[in-house]
C-alpha cells in the first residue's frame, strides 16, 4: 500500500473540518494564500479608518461622534488582530507594512472613494461593513486556525457597524426632502463600490478555486455577492430608497434578485491604483506611519529593557 503524502494528510485534516494551526505542516502556496489574503484584509481594515475618520469632527451630535469614534477605533482594532494571524505564518509586521506603503500590497478597492457628505457614513455602515459581514461570517469557518478565532470577534464589531450606519439612513431616509435627498446620493455612489469588495466574478477569480477546495474561503466571490444583493435590496425598499440599478429585478424561478453587470474597466482600474482616492489614501497612511515612528521605537526600547530585566533574574536565580 502507498504511503499518503504529506499534502493528502493536510487536505484530509481540511476535509474532516479540522482547524489548521500554526505549527502544522502545510504547503508552501497554502501558507504563501493565507498571508496575501490576511495582509491585503489587515491593510483594508487600516485603510478604511481613513474614509470615515474623514467625518469624525463634522459628525451632527455627540452621539454620532461617540458611535463614529468608536467604530473607526475597532477598524484599527481588526487591522491589529489580522497582522498578528499573520505573524503566525512566519513573515513580519514591519515588512507586511512596508509592502503596503510601497504599494506592492493591495487593500480593499472600495476605500479608495471619497466621503463627501454626511449620509456617506451612513452608506459605509450599511453597504461597506455589510458586505465585509457577509464575507467575513463564512470566514469565521475558514481553515486556519488564527484566522477563523480573529473572524469571530471581528464580525461581532462589524454586525454593530452596519447597524450604525442603517440607522443613520433611516434616520436621513425618514427625514426632510434634502435629507432623502442625500441619503439616495449617499446609496448611488456607494451600491457598485460595495458590489465589487466581493472581488472579480467567479470565472475571472485567480484564487478562488483553489481557496475553495483549501477551504480558506467558503463561498466563491459570486456566491456572497448574490446574498449580499438579496440581504440589502429590502433594506433599501425598507428606507423608501431606490438601489440604482434599472436591471435589478426579482428572478422568481430562482428566489434571487438579479442584477445589472459591474463596470469590471472601473473596478480595476482602482485596484491598479487609479481610484478617485488612491493617491490620497497612501500620503496618508505614510504620514501616520513616519509620525508614529516614536512610540514604536518607545515600545521597543520598553520590551528590549523587561527582556534585560527577565535575563538578570534568570541569571541570579
Ligand atoms: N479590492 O482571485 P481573487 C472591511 C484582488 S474589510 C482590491 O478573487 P481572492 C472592514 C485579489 O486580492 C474589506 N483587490 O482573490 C471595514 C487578487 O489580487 P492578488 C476587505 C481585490 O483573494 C469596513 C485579485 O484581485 N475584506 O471592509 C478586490 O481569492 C468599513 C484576484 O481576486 C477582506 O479582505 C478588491 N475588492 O478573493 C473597514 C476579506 N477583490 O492578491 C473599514 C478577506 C479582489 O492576486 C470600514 N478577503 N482583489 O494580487 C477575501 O475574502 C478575499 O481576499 C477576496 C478576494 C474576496 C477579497
Amino acid at each position: 500500500m502507498q504511503a499518503r503524502s504529506l499534502e493528502q494528510d493536510f487536505q484530509a485534516i481540511i476535509d474532516a473540518e479540522q482547524k489548521i494551526e500554526p505549527k502544522d505542516w502545510m504547503p508552501d502556496q497554502y501558507r504563501k494564500t493565507l498571508i496575501r489574503q490576511i495582509s491585503q484584509h489587515a491593510h483594508s481594515e487600516i485603510v478604511g479608518m481613513l474614509p470615515e475618520g474623514n467625518w469624525i469632527t463634522r459628525a451632527p451630535s455627540l452621539r454620532r461622534k461617540v458611535a463614529l469614534l468608536a467604530k473607526v477605533q475597532d477598524e484599527a482594532g481588526h487591522g491589529l488582530y489580522l497582522y498578528a494571524a499573520a505573524e503566525t505564518l512566519g513573515v513580519d509586521r514591519e515588512t507586511l507594512i512596508q509592502e503596503l506603503l510601497n504599494g506592492r500590497a493591495k487593500y480593499s478597492s472600495v476605500f479608495n472613494y471619497p466621503t463627501l457628505t454626511w449620509a456617506d457614513i451612513g452608506a459605509i455602515g450599511w453597504l461597506v461593513d455589510g458586505a465585509a459581514i457577509m464575507n467575513q461570517v463564512a470566514l469565521c469557518r475558514t481553515s486556519y486556525g488564527p484566522y477563523a478565532r480573529a473572524m469571530v470577534r471581528i464580525c461581532k464589531e462589524e454586525s454593530f457597524h452596519q447597524r450604525q450606519g442603517y440607522e443613520i439612513m433611516l434616520t436621513l431616509a425618514k427625514g426632510s426632502p434634502e435629507q432623502k435627498a442625500m441619503a439616495q446620493d449617499a446609496l448611488n455612489r456607494w451600491w457598485w463600490p460595495a458590489l465589487m469588495m466581493f472581488g472579480p466574478n467567479d470565472k475571472e477569480s485567480a484564487h478562488t478555486e483553489q481557496s475553495m477546495r483549501w477551504r480558506i474561503k467558503r463561498f466563491t466571490n459570486d456566491e456572497l455577492r448574490q446574498k449580499f444583493v438579496d440581504m440589502t435590496v429590502p433594506q433599501a425598499d425598507f428606507l423608501g430608497l431606490t438601489v440604482p440599478d434599472p436591471a435589478l429585478k426579482w428572478n422568481e424561478a430562482r428566489g434571487s434578485y438579479d442584477f445589472g453587470e459591474i463596470n469590471w474597466e472601473e473596478f480595476w482600474n482602482v485596484v491598479k491604483g487609479n481610484g478617485p482616492c488612491n493617491l490620497q489614501r497612501m500620503k496618508a497612511r505614510r504620514k501616520a506611519h513616519e509620525e508614529g515612528a516614536w512610540v514604536r521605537e518607545a515600545a521597543m526600547a520598553y520590551a528590549e529593557k523587561r527582556k534585560q530585566r527577565a535575563e538578570r533574574i534568570e541569571q541570579r536565580a
